[in-house]
């Protein structure tokens, strides 16, 4: 047995089974390895797709995919969606080629720092240097993974085709979520007895969804606490019968109008607020003057088991929690702008349906409106970078084949990673995605008036515009064998969401704004 043949067969035995590739010629062990029935391996037409794709399957799976990248600048461009699954507490198993140890020396076409470029967004890093440590040193990267880490092993080609020893079958235990001191818990208890003054608990994490959300639910009834996550959350579990949070607005003033009155914040699975972005005159830390902020749990603990232990402390164990009713669906028609969208998906989404949202300007404010609609599962952009729903989407319809994926972006937004569809086409996924075609980076417009200018100049404009040429994406769907259908009223989207999620398979739905 090679190298490579036993970090394949590790990664199988460790149960990472699934692999999203983009490979080049120093990974060929590792490619003929890869023909291993137990072993998925997924092509995406570029790095970025890849990276993003294991972030989604972890969001979905709670497990780590592989990613295959072909050295550093294969690495390089698949960075920002790690970077993006990094802020999102996604655990990816990075496998990334390199040359053989010995021909390093010679700095080859390919050669680069590719430690220096994996290290500032890999959590672990090693360097399988002998094909006989592979399989200890994949299971420890496997390990290092699960929790919700970037973990990333570099693959010499030597350690690739050399003779190796026995597959890691054995499992390396993982860490699991540390338990809050209850010395805290008990703190909290005490200042949300006294508190005077509203309290609003702000959830991230495994917090929103699950046991965590339902005693976040309790917490709410016994207490008359408001429930909310920041602008952008891993993945929330949200609908009809579920408990209900709200969102704390993107832009700075609304975000402050909606914290204002609260004289306490407790903080589960999150930090307090923070604005997306600084402006002159604006405050980077959004919490009102004299407000309280109360750590019930860090990012790293476990916020269900603080939830629980915080109920207990206040005698509230028992109590119903709230739970949000489901809405009469509305189909809309005639115009389509932000709200007329938010009531279609209301009223197409099937159950269990998941959402990627990177909607931007066209859903970010009327999300509400969803939240009486079928249950779901809403998956955000935790790292700001943007090309990550249609890479996310690819990863959360592999880990969950039985449910409808919608994805929703921004044209801008789209063609970072729009290689995406035709993984979407060859592995004939249910995914829906929904072009939000305004033709512009509007959000960027609305930034530069927040900085305080009154006009934008054509140079400017320039930059902000996408609409010449005007990008055809029902082509660019067909060219990568996704079938496609472009709207331009509120009823014909509503009509061609539920018609996609009805048929199986892949679908593109170009809103025309
Ligand atoms: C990798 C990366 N590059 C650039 C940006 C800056 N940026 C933020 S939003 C945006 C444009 C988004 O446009 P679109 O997806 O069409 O949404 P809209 O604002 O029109 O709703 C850009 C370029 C970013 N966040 N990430």
């Amino acid at each position: 047995m090679n190298g490579a043949e036993s970090l394949v067969k590790t990664l199988v035995a460790q149960g990472v089974q699934t692999c999203f590739a983009n490979p080049g010629s120093s990974e060929m062990h590792f490619l003929k390895a890869l023909d291993n029935p137990a072993m998925r391996s997924v092509l995406c037409l570029f790095e970025g797709v890849a990276t993003g794709a294991a972030d989604g399957f972890f969001r979905m799976k709670g497990t780590p995919a592989a990613t295959l990248l072909h050295l550093g600048p294969g690495l390089a461009n698949g960075l920002a969606n790690l970077h993006n699954a990094r802020k999102a507490g996604s655990g990816i198993v990075n496998v990334v080629g390199d040359h053989a140890s010995h021909h390093l020396q010679y700095d080859a076409p390919l050669a680069s720092d590719l430690d220096g470029i994996a290290r500032p967004l890999s959590h672990f890093l090693r360097r399988a240097n002998s094909p006989k440590s592979i399989a200890v040193e994949a299971a420890r990267t496997v390990s290092a993974a699960r929790p919700g880490k970037i973990a990333t092993l570099i693959l010499p080609g030597d350690a690739s085709w050399g003779e190796a020893g026995e597959p890691q079958n054995f499992p390396i235990e993982a860490p699991t979520p540390r338990t809050p001191p209850s010395k805290r818990i008990d703190n909290v208890a005490r200042a949300l007895k006294k508190a005077e003054g509203p309290v609003l608990v702000v959830l991230g994490g495994r917090a929103c969804r699950g046991e965590g959300l339902e005693l976040a639910g309790k917490l709410a009834a016994a207490t008359g606490c408001r429930l909310a996550t920041q602008f952008f959350s891993a993945r929330i579990e949200r609908g009809a019968g579920r408990t209900p949070l709200e969102r704390i607005p993107y832009f700075v003033a609304p975000a402050l109008e909606f914290l204002k009155n609260f004289r306490h914040i407790v903080t589960v699975e999150t930090g307090e607020p923070v604005a997306f972005f600084s402006y002159p005159d604006s405050p980077s830390l959004l919490k009102p003057e004299g407000c309280a902020v109360h750590m019930l749990a860090e990012k790293d603990e476990d916020g269900a088991a603080a939830l629980g232990m915080l109920l207990g402390a206040l005698g509230a164990q028992n109590i119903a929690a709230r739970k949000q009713e489901r809405a009469e669906p509305v189909v809309p028609n005639g115009k389509l702008d932000p709200t007329s969208i938010a009531l279609a998906l209301a009223a197409a989404l099937p159950e269990n349906a998941i959402v990627v949202d990177e909607s931007l300007t066209t859903g970010r404010s009327t999300a509400g409106l969803t939240l009486g609609a079928a249950p779901h599962d809403m998956i955000q952009n935790m790292g700001g970078s943007i090309g990550f729903s249609t890479p996310v989407a690819t990863g959360a319809a592999l880990a969950c084949p039985d449910r409808r994926v919608i994805c929703m972006t921004g044209d801008g937004s789209a063609m970072y990673t729009i290689q995406s569809l035709w993984t979407h086409a060859r592995e004939n996924l249910d995914i829906t995605t929904i072009i939000f075609a305004n033709r512009e980076y509007q959000i960027l417009k609305a930034e530069y008036a927040n900085m305080g200018f009154q006009e934008i100049g054509p140079q400017a404009l320039a930059m902000m515009e996408i609409d010449r040429p005007t990008i055809d994406f029902c082509a660019l769907a067909k060219g990568m064998g996704v079938p496609s259908s472009r709207v331009a009223t509120a009823d014909a989207f509503y009509r061609m969401l539920q018609k996609s999620c009805a048929e199986p398979g892949p679908m593109l739905i170009e809103v025309c704004l």
